[in-house]
């Protein structure tokens, strides 16, 4: 190990090191062996066995003890062409040729990005993706792309899960080499929140290429172009597929919904295709994409552009996700999103089998066999089990069409009804929901999701609180101290909405400050690279790449922590799932293996009484030998 830290050290790179280098830079020889590896993980068993989770848990629905059964890979086969091949021969201009020449529709299969974003507030982990993706890379070659990468699932692994997301794009890269990668990338926002310097996003779009990431589909949260331009430039410069999307909101079948008619979407497609897409995504964020409404947008894009590639996502919210696709694809789209059945319906997306099924032996045939289908949702059904502390289903039972009223984005509806479960409010659900579209018009009807849609959400919660109503907040505004979230928007943080701020409420809310017009990422210092690398060597005292330094500049406290909690209890990513959300049983043996060839097998023992200093003694066999550690007892 010390000899990669010397390696990637720039000054010995450089060649301009002289015999004082060692000596000014002992962190180099500080490598962890791996017996300091296995104590932290006791430590981090020890701490879960005595103070229980250390990752919070939304349920009280235990991980169930399962061990997922995966399937058979075909015998001695190799791995057959997928549409990466296609990519890697034509490049991304040709790519999107081939797409269009192809007959049946193709399958987006979001089983390991939105599916779980959306059910199980993001919480799949590496270990459980990693163990079907060999299967996935032989018996679903005929998918489209998988997307598995970006969105939520960028913060959450750091945050939650204590696991380095770039390994996770690389591990599946190496184990699936045949099928696109896609991830969702919010445009000047990248996987954050709020917009970026330019340099931020250029160098994350370059380092997500370099680790396997082939189509960025690029959204804005306002539909706001200068955005959507800039999160497109920097994929296109970096080699990535750029797919562009049009966050649809609305609902062009009503003639009585004006605001967003079929020409404000095929106007905002036309300025798309002259700042140059690969594809075009119609991005469905909350459902609302009714069966009727998704062949008449798409028949009126087919008419301006013929030829470039069509992709469909939605949200299962409703329950229409199955019709809604269906009607897209004989409409000419050429690629729809969605989830294998077991992680499908209600709020992610529609199923993959019941897609596949609706479609055989028409023209639209896919390329999918449902027998594989079947057996890659029997590993995710019995999966998911092991993730029911955060199982969504513990208060949501079924669809509801109450998003054609409310328009909120699956993600979030899962999320506020969850929050208002977990707190006994969910008959406040109710309310939220009511507020959540007059909040939506006081704003001015704007498009919602990552992150209009989480401010929304808090101007709605903030009225369900102080209990006010749409015309309270227009008369008292000058008064009322608004959530940052909400003023932040105002002042034009995130961007300008179509149609503009509602006047006089920003000012009201603004209250002086300053509003800015045009893009916000256009007035941000560049981030120095190279000084942060400094720092965060100096800070953490271990080196740090270019991905941890541009995670870092995303994200710089969820950055930190991960980096701390990980030395101080060791890669607990490589610990099963049950593991490592509520840790062993007494007299439990398990193996991990913490590099490949390299397992550690362990056995727990017992758990002392509280000794005078608050704390107990944790008693392990690790590899047959004794070992223990202590843990500060909490209670
Ligand atoms: C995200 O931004 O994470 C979304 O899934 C938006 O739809
Ligand atoms: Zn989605």
């Amino acid at each position: 190990p010390f000899l990669l830290n010397v390696l990637r050290h720039k000054k010995f790179l450089s060649g301009v090191v002289d015999t004082y280098f060692i000596d000014e830079n002992p962190q180099l020889f500080q490598f962890t062996p791996s017996q300091n590896r296995a104590q932290k993980l006791l430590k981090y068993m020890g701490e879960v066995m005595v103070n229980g989770p250390m990752t919070p848990l939304a349920t009280d629905i235990p991980p169930s003890k399962i061990q997922p059964t995966l399937p058979h890979l075909p015998f001695n086969s190799n791995r057959p062409r997928g549409w990466k091949d296609v990519l890697n021969e034509k490049g991304p201009e040709g790519f999107a040729k081939e797409i269009r020449k192809n007959k049946g529709l193709l399958l987006t299969d979001t089983t390991f990005r939105d599916a779980h974003q959306s059910l199980l507030a993001t919480r799949v982990r590496t270990y459980d993706l990693k163990k079907i993706a060999p299967f996935v890379s032989h018996n679903m070659a005929g998918l489209f792309s998988l997307e598995n990468w970006g969105g939520a699932t960028f913060d959450v692994a750091y945050r939650f899960l204590h696991e380095d997301p770039w390994e996770r794009l690389e591990t599946l890269r190496k184990l699936i080499p045949n099928i696109p990668f896609q991830m969702l990338f919010r445009g000047a926002n990248a996987v954050g929140y709020t917009n970026y310097p330019d340099n931020v996003l250029t160098k994350f779009c370059e380092l997500a290429v370099k680790s396997g990431m082939d189509i960025f589909r690029v959204f804005d949260s306002l539909n706001y172009l200068p955005n959507l331009v800039v999160g497109m430039d920097v994929v296109g410069k970096a080699g990535g597929v750029v797919e562009a999307a049009i966050s649809y909101t609305g609902d062009v079948s009503n003639p009585e919904k004006k605001k967003y008619d079929l020409k404000y979407y095929t106007d905002l497609v036309d300025e798309l295709v002259k700042a140059g897409l690969h594809i075009l995504c119609i991005k469905d964020m909350a459902g609302l994409l009714r069966p009727q409404a998704a062949s008449m947008l798409i028949d009126a894009i087919r008419q301006k552009h013929p030829d470039i590639p069509i992709h469909v996502h939605t949200h299962d919210t409703s329950g229409a996700g199955v019709a809604a696709m269906l009607s897209a694809a004989k409409a000419g789209a050429d690629i729809v999103d969605s989830a294998v059945d077991s992680m499908s319906g209600m709020t992610s997306q529609p199923s993959m089998g019941a897609l596949v099924a609706s479609i055989e032996r028409t023209p639209l045939e896919t390329s999918v066999d449902p027998k594989d289908i079947n057996q890659y949702s029997t590993y995710w059904e019995q999966t998911r089990q092991l993730y029911g502390p955060f199982e969504c289903t513990v208060s949501m039972k079924s669809g509801n069409s109450d998003i054609y009223e409310n328009e909120i984005p699956g993600g979030q509806y899962t999320n506020l009804q969850f929050q208002a479960y977990t707190l006994g409010l969910l008959d406040q659900f109710e309310e939220v929901k009511k507020m959540y579209k007059e909040a939506n018009l006081l704003m001015g009807d704007i498009v919602k999701v990552t992150p209009s849609s989480k401010i929304v959400g808090d101007l709605a919660q903030f009225m369900v609180q102080n209990k006010l109503s749409p015309k309270d907040v227009l008369d008292k505004a000058d008064e009322l101290s608004f959530p940052q979230s909400v003023i932040e928007y105002m002042s034009g943080m995130i961007g300008i909405p179509p149609g503009g701020f509602p006047e006089p409420l920003r000012s009201k809310i603004l209250k002086g400050k300053p509003k800015s017009d045009g893009r916000t990422g256009d007035k941000l210092e560049p981030v120095d690279f190279e000084k942060l690398q400094k720092e965060l060597e100096e800070k953490h005292d271990r080196p740090m790449s270019e991905k941890d330094v541009v995670s870092s500049a995303l994200y710089p406290k969820v950055f930190d922590d991960y980096v701390e909690f990980n030395s101080k209890y060791g890669p607990v990513d490589k610990l099963d799932t049950r593991m490592f959300l509520t840790g062993p049983d007494i007299a439990q043996e398990l193996d991990i293996e913490i590099e490949k060839g390299k397992t550690l097998h362990l056995k727990t023992l017992a758990t002392s009484d509280l000794r005078d200093n608050g704390q107990r003694e944790v008693f392990f066999e690790l590899n047959g030998q004794l070992r223990t550690v202590y843990v500060k007892d909490k209670e």
